[in-house]
């Protein structure tokens, strides 16, 4: 009697047991459906935000989809410190409080830029051009405090931004940065962000650097930087790119030439245009007129995300993380670059958020 009891108990214990580990599994198969879970023995996938969207659908398919966020526009200088005297943190503090609710990794986006700056971090009252000094100092406060305020937040910050020239016999970008301070600032960016929060990882972040010519400037200066100690510690590579470029051989190519670093890499903006690639913004022409997301451009966007995806992987090993720049087709930055009011579709996820044929591309290995 006592045994049957014993043994009848162990029975119910085992077949409830089993119903839970079914269960489990059927759980796992649903909520496991993200890019971030296919991709959890590679890489963390994220995805650039703004505030606007962190509610309802979207934010629903952030959460199931990705476990990475970079704020898009919020901690970029201009919005974030729009007068001396005056931190916009609304923005970045929403983002972060967002990917913390949700666990999700944060990467900061960007201290140092020509884009985006406010008009009075280079004038002085009386409109005059500041010196170098003045440069440095106020480029030193505005560093402590951001990475100050995310301290243990955010991970990862893209310090420096695009300061390597695209033109062939040029080095360096000539802004208004170079102009006041020569590229002394850059090195100071580093060294602050540093010592503001030792613990996050310090990335170097620019575009194009699938051009062989500009690649070689992008190592060449990482290479001097760290020769000096400087703590750049990791590389962006931002590929903003089309269903046309970069070929396979250039993709390999590029990641074979960071990869001898022996730096992390990510890829920091992905995006994959369906049309072909232009480098300069320019006027519309009539044979701009279809802007249709049709069959063609469908496959031709999904072998690339594929072919992409696949180099990814295979660099598995230097790759730290991949960002998509934009969550859905939307709204994409493309849609006004390099033709304004064309419309694009870069993403992996249609206007009605739903997976696309490039999404099954990606997640197909
Ligand atoms: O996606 C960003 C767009 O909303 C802004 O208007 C634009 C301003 O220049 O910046 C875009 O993001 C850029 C990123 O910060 C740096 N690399 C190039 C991205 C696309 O221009």
């Amino acid at each position: 009697m006592k045994f049957r009891q014993v043994h009848s108990r162990n029975i119910t214990k085992l077949l409830l047991s089993g119903i839970f580990v079914a269960l489990s599994c059927l759980g796992q198969k649903v909520s496991g459906q993200g890019l971030k879970d296919y991709y959890r023995s590679f890489f963390p996938v994220g995805v650039s935000v703004s505030p606007r969207i962190l509610q309802g659908g979207e934010a629903q398919l952030i959460i199931s989809q990705f476990n990475s966020v970079t704020p898009e526009n919020d901690m970029k200088m201009g919005p974030i410190h729009p007068r001396e005297n005056e931190y916009n943190f609304r923005g970045g503090d929403s983002i972060v409080a967002f990917a913390l609710r949700n666990k999700l990794k944060v990467r900061g986006h960007t201290l140092c830029w020509h884009n985006q700056v406010p008009a009075w971090i280079f004038k002085d009252d009386k409109g005059d051009t500041v010196s170098k000094a003045v440069l440095l100092k106020r480029l030193k406060d505005h560093i402590t405090t951001v990475v100050t305020r995310y301290k243990g937040k955010i991970y990862a910050w893209d310090v420096v931004n695009e300061v390597i020239s695209d033109k062939k016999e040029e080095f360096y970008r000539n802004s208004a940065w170079l102009r006041i301070c020569g590229p002394e600032f850059i090195e100071k960016a580093f060294q602050w962000a540093h010592e503001a929060d030792p613990g996050a990882l310090l990335f170097y972040n620019d575009y194009n650097e699938i051009d062989p010519v500009k690649r070689a400037k992008i190592i060449r200066m990482v290479k001097d930087l760290r020769a000096k100690g400087v703590p750049v510690q990791a590389i962006g590579l931002q590929g903003h790119w089309a269903f046309n470029e970069p070929s396979e051989e250039q993709l390999e190519k590029t990641f074979a030439d960071f990869a001898a670093l022996k730096l992390p890499l990510q890829i920091t903006e992905l995006d994959i245009s369906v049309y072909p690639k232009e480098h300069e913004a320019r006027g519309r022409k009539g044979s701009d007129a279809d802007t249709s997301f049709s069959p063609e451009r469908e496959n031709g966007q999904a072998e690339q995300y594929r072919r992409c995806f696949a180099v990814f992987r295979k660099y598995k090993n230097s790759l730290t993380g991949v960002t998509f720049w934009n969550l859905s087709d939307r709204r994409s930055w493309l849609d006004n670059f390099p033709v304004e009011g064309r419309k694009d579709y870069p993403l992996l996820f249609d206007r009605n958020l739903q997976p696309k044929k490039a999404f099954t591309a990606v997640v197909s290995f």
